[in-house]
């Protein structure tokens, strides 16, 4: 019976977005749902164009076509430029962040919605010539008062005000992970239907992990904390099991494994990289958002990550997210040295 259930009732992301909001009794407009499915759209497209580059690339290797490096940064403009025409297209979005994009897009009258959209397009983007998993962050706001022409201070605010976030991340299969604020859900692409299909129902980070998640590589250049924080996972007092050593260097493959294994994934700030590297508006908040979402933490170190009152579009901060007591013990060690 189960397995009929499972054929004659599939949930894509459009019915999962009514079916909440039918749910909580709110009257809908369908405007969040368009918005979405402008975003479904692109990742579809960018899948398929990652796979696409992915053998063109090996035909290259191959020695056929020298397509090397050029393709790949095709990839990166072909992705925000869909993503963008689709948004506006939508006629749902007031303000576009790209991390593509120096200044923020403002839309023009005709298309104006109430939301505004930041986004990277193609995160991680250095790895598909390694077949590595690469993936599109977003996070959606309201605007401030919907009569107006947006304006970037429609975007210059903390990651709880956020009405959505997500990411789509394209392996093996191509796998859509958001929230709406009632939890997180994760969706994969079925490529003969062209839809995403509800697979994963309320993703919940468990509350200790036993993974650490960190570029080591930068060990030099990390703070006491971190330092202090990584010796004790990796030298545990007697009894205890070390922490396993996994580190994609894709955030959004990283944050995949944490939200469904736990464990803790790190970009902290340190000696050369004065606030880290990953960008606060359209990596750090969607992903603190999803994970604070499925029940875990997402810290500075020394704040919530979420609080945070951007004052650039393009701003870095420092990242710990995952289970909640492994980014508990991590925050510990920062208390210690204040
Ligand atoms: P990008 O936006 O230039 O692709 O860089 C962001 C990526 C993240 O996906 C990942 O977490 C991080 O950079 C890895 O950085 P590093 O190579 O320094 O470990
Ligand atoms: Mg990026």
């Amino acid at each position: 019976a189960d397995d009929l259930a499972m054929t004659s009732d599939i949930v894509t992301v459009t019915r999962h977005v009514l079916s909440e909001q039918f749910r909580l009794g709110v009257a809908t407009t369908g405007d969040l749902t368009l918005l979405l499915t402008a975003i479904t759209t692109t990742s579809k497209f960018i899948a398929s164009n990652v796979r696409r580059a992915r053998l063109i690339n090996l035909i290259g290797m191959a020695g056929e076509t020298n397509v090397q490096g050029e393709e790949q940064k095709k990839l990166d403009v072909l992705s925000n430029n869909i993503m963008i025409n689709s948004l506006r297209a939508s006629g749902k979005t007031a303000v576009l962040v790209s991390e593509e994009n120096e200044e923020a897009i403002i839309i023009e009258d005709r298309y104006r919605g109430k939301y505004c959209v930041v986004f990277d397009p193609l995160d991680g983007s250095s790895n598909i010539d390694a077949g590595v998993n690469i993936g599109t962050i977003f996070g959606i706001y309201h605007i401030n008062e919907t009569n107006t022409k947006g304006s970037v201070q429609d975007v210059l605010k903390p990651g709880s005000q956020m009405v959505a976030a997500g990411y789509c991340m394209y392996g093996s299969s191509a796998n859509l992970v958001l929230s709406t604020g009632k939890g997180v859900h994760g969706f994969t692409l079925d490529p003969g239907l062209g839809e995403f299909i509800l697979t994963h129902p309320d993703i919940r980070i468990p509350p200790r992990g036993k993974i650490y998640s960190f570029n080591e590589g930068n060990s030099v250049y990390f703070h006491p904390p971190v330092t202090n924080y990584l010796n004790s996972v990796k030298f545990p007092p007697s009894g205890k099991a070390p922490y396993s050593a996994r580190y994609i260097g894709s955030m959004v493959a990283d944050v995949h494994r944490t939200l469904l294994y736990g464990g803790i994934f790190g970009y902290p700030d340190d000696k050369k990289s004065k606030s880290g590297k990953l960008r606060l508006l359209y990596e750090a908040f969607p992903m603190a958002y999803l994970t604070e979402q499925a029940g875990g933490l997402a810290s500075t170190g020394t704040k919530r990550i979420l609080d945070i009152q951007p004052t650039q579009i393009h701003e870095r901060c420092p990242v710990f997210l995952g289970s909640k007591e492994d980014v508990q013990d991590l925050m510990k060690f920062y208390e210690a040295e204040a």
